[in-house]
């Protein structure tokens, strides 16, 4: 059985609170990125945390230090997790995890982008190991992608993998949890349902 980890994508606020409270359970954590966190400010995160832990997707791919400091921002608010960019190298994951620990937090690396293959392919499997060996706690890897997910699941062995790509992007949630995801991301397809509970409940019979 794998999990649903809502894509709250939107940016009004009271829109994004209403949705999370109603599909509050059959997800398992609401991630939040920068369209929700510019319009409605960093608290936010503390907010939403209040009804399931949320992953601060800030994609955090900049020098060590800058990126330190985001990480703290995020945790600080009360967030349970962030992502960020594997491509931004070694250094700059180490330190976000450096940061998450003294948090109790985790860290999830993005391997490739589920809209582009054109750089990711050469460097995915790479990012993907280095998350492994730096205790990273998972990946996030193209649910639009079923074999990818699969070869990357053979590289980071039982490191948590988390697709974002179903639905909208073209992604099937069984295929890619058939191929060893252990969650999937779900945004557009729930949010802008016309019944997002019955379309969350569906997807969570579905996995
Ligand atoms: P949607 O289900 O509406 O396509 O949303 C997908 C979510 O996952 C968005 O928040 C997007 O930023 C994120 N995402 C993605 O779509 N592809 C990736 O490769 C990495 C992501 O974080």
């Amino acid at each position: 059985m794998a999990d649903i980890v809502l894509a709250l994508d939107l940016t009004d606020v009271k829109k994004a609170v209403k949705i999370a409270e109603e599909v509050s359970e059959y997800v398992s954590a609401i991630k939040v990125n920068y369209p929700l966190v510019l319009s409605a400010g960093v608290d936010i995160i503390g907010k939403l945390s209040e009804i399931k832990p949320v992953i601060a997707d800030f994609k955090i791919a900049d020098i060590p230090y800058t990126s330190s400091l985001i990480a703290e921002i995020a945790f600080k608010n009360g967030a349970k997790a962030v992502i960020v960019h594997g491509f931004a190298g070694k250094e700059t994951v180490q330190v976000v995890l450096d940061v998450a620990k003294k948090f109790n937090g985790e860290v999830y690396v993005v391997t490739e982008l589920t809209s582009s293959t054109e750089f990711f392919k050469d460097v995915s499997n790479k990012i993907a190991r280095m998350a492994k060996e730096l205790g990273c706690h998972g990946i996030i890897a193209p649910g639009n992608r079923a074999d990818r997910v699969k070869e990357l699941r053979k590289i980071v062995g039982r490191l948590k993998i988390l697709c974002p790509g179903i639905g909208v992007q073209g992604g099937d949630a069984k295929a890619v949890v058939e191929a060893g995801a252990d969650a999937i991301i779900v945004g557009r397809s729930i949010y802008n349902a016309e019944n997002p509970k019955k379309v969350a409940e569906e997807l969570s019979k579905l996995v």
